[in-house]
């Protein structure tokens, strides 16, 4: 079987073909000694987070370790080539906002407890401006995005007041966009 036949399935991107097969270029030179070239018998392989953060494209991410977590289902940040694929997929400027505010959420949400809480989004907003704001300062920012986010009231943001964030603070997705 060649390479493209066995990554078209997948049904979360919205790569061509060509670009599925330049992604596996990309995936094979992080880690040449753990990716094979030949699928023939469907072999396993996962990359390491250490190798994937390292990419040009993500480096200067603040949220890259963040988000290579995100899409590998272990948890841990090894990403198989169909998680690889999903990953970079999401991160192109063809997916739709409401994917990128999925996985955004997703990424925020630092206690994965599905909410945002006041701590999750001090992390969040200490990455998105690199530090400079004082503690002081972010502390307020949060206050006030949640106070006004917060449509049932109960001090923490659920997927749908982030929604209702978003839509006033767009800046929240802006890092989610890579092109590769
Ligand atoms: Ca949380
Ligand atoms: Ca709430």
């Amino acid at each position: 079987m060649c390479l493209s036949e066995c990554f078209v399935e997948d049904d979360c991107t919205f790569f061509t073909r060509k670009e599925i097969l330049r992604l596996h270029g990309r995936y094979h030179e992080l880690a040449p000694h753990l990716v094979p070239m030949d699928y023939t018998n469907d072999p396993v392989c996962t990359v390491p987070l250490a190798l994937i953060v390292n990419m040009p494209e993500l480096k200067e991410n603040p949220f890259c370790g963040r988000i290579v977590e995100s899409f590998s289902e272990d948890g841990m940040g090894n990403l198989s080539f169909n998680e690889f694929v999903d990953m970079f997929s999401v991160l192109s400027e063809m997916a739709p906002r409401e994917l990128k505010a999925i996985y955004a959420f997703k990424i925020y949400d630092f206690n994965v407890d599905n909410y945002l809480c006041k701590e999750d989004l001090e992390k969040t907003l200490n990455r998105l401006t690199k530090e400079e704001l004082t503690p002081e300062e972010v502390q307020l920012v949060c206050e006030k995005a949640i106070e006004e986010a917060d449509l049932d009231g109960d001090s923490k943001l659920s997927y749908a007041d982030f929604e209702n964030m978003i839509t006033r603070a767009p800046d929240f997705l802006s890092t989610f966009h890579i092109r590769i």
